[in-house]
């Protein structure tokens, strides 16, 4: 069965957003980051980085959030979460699920940190160029494949959700109405339920 290394105040919560989307059967493994136990032993012998999630599927090993996402989508929903590779969409697909680790994370990191940088150097560029790109990427239709949702949309739509929770971006007007439309997904509440009686559970609120 597939395994996710997870806490659930961690980007491992938003991998479970993708299992539930692909629909196989899965457990996780409780990662206590709190005490540092992904610094050594099983998560750091397959994670040099000694970070979670780290997914393991039979003989496939896969760290970073939205590999292990696009990977899922791949291996178990092609055609149904992941354009077909010979699918023109693949690109537009491909495109804004790299822009979220690969942009919207360290833009909004930056602007909160006050990062001092020079924006033609850095990939993630200014901010309200981000915005911008951002409020573009979800007027296409109601998701950012236009009338297909996709798994670039748990990678996007997740990364842009935890930023404007934790009010590293302000969402604009588009930008609300997207989250508002991927938050009724049902794979995405019954993940956010999976998250919350595990913080319940263990007694992490
Ligand atoms: N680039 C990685 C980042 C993973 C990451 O930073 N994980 C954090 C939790 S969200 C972690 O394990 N932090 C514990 C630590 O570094 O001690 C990804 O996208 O999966």
């Amino acid at each position: 069965m597939i395994q996710l290394y997870h806490h659930p105040f961690t980007r491992a919560a938003g991998v479970v957003w993708a299992l539930e989307e692909v629909g196989e059967p899965y457990e996780l493994v409780h990662v206590d980051v709190m005490k540092g136990a992904h610094k050594g032993g099983d998560v750091a012998a397959k994670n040099p980085m000694g970070k979670i999630p780290v997914l393991v599927d039979g003989d496939a090993l896969v760290t970073e959030a939205a590999a292990i996402d696009l990977y899922l989508a791949d291996r178990y929903a092609l055609g149904r979460l992941a354009p077909a590779l010979d699918d023109p969409r693949r690109g537009t697909y491909l495109r804004w699920a790299f822009y979220a680790p690969s942009v919207i994370e360290p833009g909004s990191l930056a602007k909160s940190a006050s990062w001092e940088f020079r924006p033609s150097s850095a990939g993630w560029g200014d901010h309200p160029t981000m915005l911008a790109t951002i409020d573009h990427a979800v007027s296409q239709g109601d998701y950012l494949l236009g009338d297909m949702f996709s798994m670039a949309d748990v990678i996007f739509g997740g990364t842009v959700r935890y930023m404007v929770r934790f009010k590293m971006l302000e969402p604009s007007a588009k930008v609300s109405a997207y989250l508002e439309r991927i938050g009724a997904r049902a794979a995405l509440q019954r993940a956010d339920a999976r998250n919350a009686a595990i913080v319940a559970e263990r007694g992490l609120g």
